[in-house]
This record gives structure tokens, C-alpha cells and sequence, in this order.
């Protein structure tokens, strides 16, 4: 990996984008997944780069869902593997849920890299090795699943997800939690959960409030669910950006150092 000096003023944005390289030199990442980063990179500058009230309350729903549900399911992909191996493995276990590597641009190789990658992280049962099951409506190896981890979920967690499957997740009858920093995107209006955060930060949150939540009553954990509304989520998000952008073009971002 490249040395990034820490005194960078976009370290962090440096340090991911090596991260996201390094997965694709380990066989991790598709090489679309660096395309799919940049993507997320420029939501997350319009964003402000930090957790917004309505991606923490959609991580407390998402969360809840999950402690709630019976067959559990985290889906890891390549970006996903790159940039937060060790918080995976944290979540699934603080959520009690499966792991299952599903690619959309699968190959044996691609999925091996990953598995070994998560075993290295302390992962101990992996799905996705051997799928045997297809997504109804999706053709090729984009269809496969695990007949133990996705096809028999009730709530799945897929991360950076392409939107025609996540649609065919829903389809199936599948709670479909989905974490992606671009609110337009079709996995985001498609998804029962989004998550509009870069992964980097939310997946950590998860954990916490995993931790936090872990000792809530059924009935507790139902009131954290209410009537949690994705699409007014979706739009708050969206008025987030809007005013965000209005009170910068205000106050004018020529040669200011730091946007907040
Ligand atoms: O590893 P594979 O084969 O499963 O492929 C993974 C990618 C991401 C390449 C594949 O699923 C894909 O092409 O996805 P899309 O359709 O580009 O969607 C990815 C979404 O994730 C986009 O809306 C990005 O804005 C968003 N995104 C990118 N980086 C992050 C992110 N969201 C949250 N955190 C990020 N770090």
C-alpha cells in the first residue's frame, strides 16, 4: 500500500482509495468496484463526509430488524471486503447473523479471496462457497446464492448493492437492508433500509448499537422498528444535500480549508 502522510489534508479519502486498490490487487475487488468508489466518494463530499441523523436512525431500524429476524444474513462483496473486513465479521457476530460472500460480478477466485480474507478476521463459518440456489428473474452468476445463507433469509444486509438485485431480493419476500452513500441510486429506493453512509463509518455504528441493542426486549426492539418510513427517510436525505449545498453556496467555498 502506498504510505499516505497522516498530515494530508484528505488522508482518510488517500488511505480508502489504497484500501479499495489493495483489495482489487488481492483479487478481492472487481475492478468495477473501483469505479463503484469513486461513485460513493462524491456522494460523501455532498454528504459533509459524516453520519446524518436520518442514516442513524435507519442503522437503529436496520439493526433492530436484524435482532428481530429469524434467518439473519450478512452479504459481503468485494468493496465491501476491501474497505471493512474486520467490522463484517464484527457485525455478523454482533447480530447474530450468517455471512455470505455474493458477488455481482462472481468468480471462484474473486469469492475465495474474500472468504480467506474474513477468515483472517476471525470469521469462522462462511457462505457463498458453494451456491446452489438462483434468484428468481436473475440470470448468471449475479443469481447465485447460498441455500443456508440468502435464499432462506428473512433479512439480509447487502452492502453496495447493484439495485436490479436488490429488487429481486424484495421480490422474494426478503427484508433488504442496504447501505449506500448515493440516495438516488436504484438499490437505495429499492432497499426496505437504507443506509445512505459511507460503509467506513456505518458498519462500526452497527456494532455499537448491535452491542447496544443486544439486550432490548422483543417489545423494545419492535418500538425501535415503529412505523419506520423508508421513502421519508430517503427524502430527508435528500433536503440534507439540498440545504447543505444552499448554506455553502452562501457562505462560498473559494479557498476555504475545511467544509463542515
Ligand atoms: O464485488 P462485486 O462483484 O459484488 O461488485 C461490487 C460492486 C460495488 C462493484 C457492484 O455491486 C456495483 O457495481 O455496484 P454499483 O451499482 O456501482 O453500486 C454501488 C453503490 O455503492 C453506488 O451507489 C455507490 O455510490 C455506493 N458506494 C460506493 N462506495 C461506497 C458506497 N456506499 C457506501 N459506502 C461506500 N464506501
Amino acid at each position: 500500500m502506498v504510505e499516505i502522510p497522516r498530515s494530508h489534508p484528505r488522508y482518510w479519502s488517500l488511505y480508502y482509495r489504497e484500501r479499495i486498490i489493495e483489495g482489487m490487487e488481492k483479487g478481492m475487488t472487481a475492478r468495477a468496484g473501483l469505479i463503484a468508489h469513486g461513485r460513493g466518494e462524491a456522494f460523501d463530499y455532498l454528504l459533509g463526509e459524516r453520519t446524518i441523523e436520518p442514516a442513524e436512525r435507519a442503522m437503529r431500524v436496520a439493526v433492530a430488524k436484524f435482532l428481530l429476524a429469524e434467518h439473519p444474513v450478512v452479504s459481503v462483496n468485494g468493496n465491501v471486503a476491501a474497505l471493512v473486513p474486520k467490522e463484517t465479521v464484527e457485525l455478523a457476530r454482533a447480530l447474530n447473523a450468517k455471512l455470505e460472500v455474493n458477488l455481482f460480478y462472481r468468480t471462484e477466485e474473486r469469492v475465495r479471496a474474500i472468504a480467506e480474507e474474513l477468515k483472517k478476521h476471525g470469521a469462522e463459518e462462511i457462505l457463498g462457497l458453494n451456491p446452489t440456489k438462483r434468484i428468481p428473474g436473475l440470470e448468471h452468476e449475479r443469481g447465485r446464492v447460498d441455500e443456508e445463507g440468502i435464499w432462506k433469509a428473512d433479512v439480509v444486509l447487502v452492502p453496495l448493492e447493484d439495485g436490479d438485485r436488490t429488487e429481486a431480493l424484495v421480490r422474494m419476500g426478503k427484508f433488504v437492508v442496504t447501505v449506500d452513500l448515493n440516495p438516488l441510486s436504484r438499490s437505495a429506493r429499492m432497499a426496505d433500509v437504507t443506509v445512505v453512509d459511507n460503509v467506513v463509518r456505518a458498519y462500526p455504528r452497527m456494532v455499537e448499537l448491535a452491542r447496544e441493542m443486544a439486550g432490548y426486549s422483543r417489545r423494545e426492539l419492535l418500538e425501535v422498528v415503529g412505523d419506520y418510513d423508508n421513502g421519508k427517510v430517503l427524502n430527508e436525505v435528500l433536503l440534507h444535500i439540498r440545504d447543505r449545498l444552499t448554506r455553502l453556496a452562501g457562505e462560498g467555498v473559494w479557498r476555504k480549508k475545511d467544509l463542515e
